[in-house]
């Protein structure tokens, strides 16, 4: 450190020097913290908009917000697995009222291999389990309840349901998501202080007894207690449990990894953006557009409540921050979200079901499908049967690209990372122009016939296009096929049957240079 008391004032030329010294010294702090907060204001899935930002400057700061390590890791299951099981299966009811007897509860063919032997056929990969609902019936035989598996006849109250679920989801390599509803209509201190704490403990039971959790779901569907009283959730600190015990999983829905998309009808939005301003996190409105019946204990379906559009130019151009923020679609096989035996014969088509699939996995969105155990403890023999046939039309559409063989002619590219990229069935390669709206053209392997696209981004560099189109050669002119606005993680399209040997790829729009990982050209099996 420089010693002032040892300066001669008069001496000017030392104390120009010494000043000169000092001002170089303070500023380079000043840069030095200023840098810093820009590292603090662009922590990769969040950045933060400043007043003075240009709208230019507000979408490249847009197209640089990218998902963490975990998101990316949910984003890339696709298809996961929901699990609505409890004493609901036994009234008969979607809600129940936390008065039930837990005498009722006994699925004496309880096979949780079963529900992962399905699923795994099916192709999902996570098993999301109600653990607790509304109603504060525990699956797991919880230190700090006995309204629990603990206190019913299952397995003479031996029983534990999210560990035979956690050893079966490790034999058949599938990963476990807990669901443990926030508000508890059974315990008595819900409505104060106290229940966080008791609520943190059956969170820690969860997170730390049963090995690896890849996601948490917290509902948004939130009413009162058996005194009446509302909770005030201490969501805070159930976020810090949760990313101490289980770093690598994301919170969902009430939380500030994975939004729910907001419908339960399968169907996401054709604009589907990843980055959406910090709004869309907030609690309240999560709250307002969840499930709200309270009462009867019949299913009524939340309804659709999603806007069409979230992260537009318009939409993020005013927000404060925005977040990488990504979709899950949540839908069940069935009208309601527990297993009613009245409704065996309205289980989703294979073509419902399909259909769904397009519009939540080829929405840049992850498909949560419920398939719920019966009585028994088993998921019903329809559901399978139609979840079987949704599959088997997936996997013959997408079993060959029928642009894998492709010449592709494009303009220019980088050369580091080749074009070929695109077209190698591999989502970690990708392709970058070094133009915002690139144009490529295809010369298929000969006369192919198609009706269906497949488009992904790399979104671990963001996601960035906002409109792109599809043109096939026929008779000598090139035609429109189809058309879409984002691409994100994954987009399909369908459109009516194609044949030709040529196409082209057109990128109209684009918030940046666009990162394409996969392109595919598919056909589906009697257009479904
Ligand atoms: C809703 C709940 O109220 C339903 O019972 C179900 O759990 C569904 C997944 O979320 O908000």
């Amino acid at each position: 450190m420089l010693n002032l008391s040892n300066l001669k004032l008069n001496d000017h030329a030392q104390m120009n020097k010494i000043v000169k010294i000092h001002i170089i010294f303070f500023m380079a702090i000043i840069s030095m913290s200023s840098r810093a907060q820009v590292i603090d204001s662009e922590k990769g899935n969040y950045v933060e908009i400043l007043p003075t930002d240009s709208r230019d400057e507000i979408i490249r700061k847009a197209a640089n917000v990218k998902p963490d390590t975990r998101q990316m890791a949910w984003q890339e299951l696709e298809f996961t697995a929901f699990i609505c099981f409890g004493i609901n299966t036994f009234t008969d009811r979607e809600w129940g009222t936390g008065k039930e007897n837990p005498e009722i509860f006994n699925p004496i063919g309880l096979d949780a291999r079963q529900w992962c032997k399905v699923a795994k056929n099916a192709g999902m990969k996570l098993m999301l389990l109600t653990c607790k609902h509304h109603d504060g019936f525990c699956l797991w035989p919880s230190e700090y309840t006995d309204f629990s598996v603990a206190s019913s006849p299952w397995k003479d109250g031996k029983g534990d349901i999210v560990k035979d679920l956690a050893d079966a989801c490790k034999e058949f390599g599938l990963k476990l998501g807990v669901y443990l509803s926030p508000w508890d209509m059974n315990s008595p201190i819900y409505g104060t202080d106290e229940y966080n704490g008791f609520f943190i403990n059956q969170l820690t039971e969860l997170l730390t007894n049963y090995g690896p959790v890849a996601e948490v779901w917290f509902d948004g569907a939130c009413g009162e207690g058996p005194n009446g009283k509302k909770q005030v959730y201490d969501f805070e600190s159930y976020y810090q449990t949760i990313r101490k015990l289980q770093p690598s999983a994301v919170i969902a829905i009430m939380g500030p990894d994975v939004r729910w998309v907001g419908t339960e009808s399968g169907y996401g939005r054709a604009t589907e953006w990843s980055v959406v301003p910090v709004g869309q996190k907030e609690q309240q409105k999560i709250i307002e557009n969840s499930q709200n019946e309270i009462d009867s204990g019949i299913f009524i379906p939340t309804g659709d409540r999603m806007q069409k559009d979230l992260g537009s130019r318009e939409k993020i151009i005013d927000a404060p921050a925005l977040i990488w923020y990504p979709s899950e679609v949540d839908v069940s096989i069935r009208p309601g979200w527990y297993y009613h035996e009245s409704q065996d014969s309205q289980v989703k088509t294979p073509e419902k079901l399909v259909d769904i699939y397009y519009s939540s996995v080829g929405r840049n969105s992850l498909l949560l499908l419920n398939l719920p155990p019966d009585k028994r403890g088993l998921i019903h023999e329809n559901d399978i049967e139609n979840l079987m046939g949704m599959k088997k039309i997936i996997d013959e559409t997408f079993r060959v690209n029928l642009a894998a063989n492709s010449r592709i002619k494009c303009k220019k590219s980088l050369t580091a990372i080749e074009v070929e990229s695109l077209i190698d069935g591999d989502y970690n390669t990708y392709w970058m122009a070094d133009e915002v709206t690139p144009g490529l053209e295809f010369a298929l392997d000969g006369k192919k016939t198609f009706d269906r696209l497949l488009l992904q981004e790399k979104i671990t560099l963001g996601q960035r296009v906002e409109r792109f189109k599809l043109e096939a050669m026929i008779n000598g002119n090139w035609k429109l096929i189809t058309e879409g606005t984002t691409i994100g993680y994954k987009r399909l399209l369908r459109f009516s049957e194609v044949t030709t040997d040529q196409v082209r790829l057109t990128v109209l729009q684009s918030r940046a240079k666009s990162a394409l990982a996969e392109f595919g050209l598919y056909k589906s099996p009697d257009g479904i």
